[in-house]
């Protein structure tokens, strides 16, 4: 069976770490590029976790590339340390001194467009922070969307609740006017997870630590990345997340990433188009549904609204057992 080909253009802070080792351990899953953005910590400090994964796993062959290291038009405002200071929850020690060596010369977005160019409509796409690499690549390439295979998106939000704003999620809200041209401009098919559809997808306490207790490599490193960190704390968690949905772990881009992986991960899902509000001092950067029309647009997207959780939890565990036997 032909591998699908992917790019995952990432923020790398926890989640991104546990979603990129999903990819690594799917047997169907070729990644072409693994592309950096601002986000979960500095564009650079993003490229450093990447390596920093791709080296856990063995897979040190994967081409990395860094993008976009502020928003297109805002500043970045680096709203909160949600994974410590460095996104990997600051516990590792030994930084590679020689990292910078490591990563690709060329931009991750030429990288992006390159590469779909060169594998047209084969490359599944997954964008796991915020979108102005995707924006970019658009403006550099208008035809960039149609020659993507599709394109799968963690962020935004589906019943107006938000965790870094009142009604939005990090990932938009950090630069709303990229996710705004993303969602107008990428004519592809579009998947969404959402913020709220991780949430109520949430594993509990227990698979947790049955997770990170695996004899592996890269199991003993997402227990020492998720140690210190109160994202990962089942008593930290007492805020807004668990007053909406409950108690829970969630493993945001995680979704993301397994919905594209297998299809099967995904039940049920609200088929409608999609905006971003760009104006207001509560609503900026918040996703809102169209499921009456009345915004007029050709385009709809998938917005996932159900998971199988067993399968999707199935996934997490395979993707801690890193590096297999060769
Ligand atoms: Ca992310």
């Amino acid at each position: 069976m032909a591998k699908k080909l992917m790019i995952i253009d990432t923020d790398c802070g926890i989640d991104d770490a546990q979603a990129i080792m999903m990819a690594l351990a799917a047997p169907n899953v070729h990644i072409l590029a693994v592309t950096c953005v601002f986000g979960n910590a500095a564009v650079d400090n993003v490229c450093q976790n990447v390596l920093t994964v791709l080296s856990v796993c063995e897979r040190q062959g994967i081409p990395v590339f860094r993008g976009s290291a502020v928003p297109l038009v805002t500043v970045y405002d680096h709203i909160q340390d949600h994974f410590g200071s460095d996104g990997l929850g600051d516990v590792i020690k030994d930084k590679d001194p020689k990292w910078e060596e490591k990563i690709q010369k060329e931009h991750a977005v030429n990288a992006m467009v390159r590469l779909v160019s060169e594998n047209q409509n084969q490359v599944s796409l997954v964008a796991l922070g915020p979108l102005t690499n995707l924006a970019l690549a658009v403006r550099l390439d208008p035809h960039f969307p149609q020659k993507l295979k599709d394109l799968y998106i963690m962020g935004g939000n589906m019943e107006g609740k938000g965790n870094v704003r009142l009604c939005g999620e990090f990932n938009f809200v950090m630069d709303p006017e990229s996710a705004y041209v993303v969602l107008e401009e990428f004519l592809c098919q579009t998947f969404i997870a959402t913020w709220e559809f991780s949430c109520r997808n949430a594993l509990t306490w227990e698979f947790f630590e049955e997770l990170m207790n695996q004899d592996a490599p890269a199991a003993r490193f997402m227990k020492m990345i998720t140690s210190k960190c109160w994202a990962y704390s089942k008593e930290a968690m007492k805020n807004k997340r668990d007053i909406y949905f409950g108690p829970g772990f969630v493993s945001y881009d995680s979704y993301a990433m397994a919905a594209c992986i297998d299809g099967s991960v995904v039940t049920e899902s609200v088929e409608c188009p999609v905006r971003v509000e760009l104006q207001g001092s509560m609503a900026r950067g918040m996703m809102v549904l169209d499921r009456t029309d009345e915004l007029k647009k050709s385009h709809s997207v998938s917005v996932f609204s159900k998971c199988d959780v067993a399968r999707f939890g199935q996934l997490l565990m395979e993707s801690l057992r890193q590096p297999g036997i060769k």
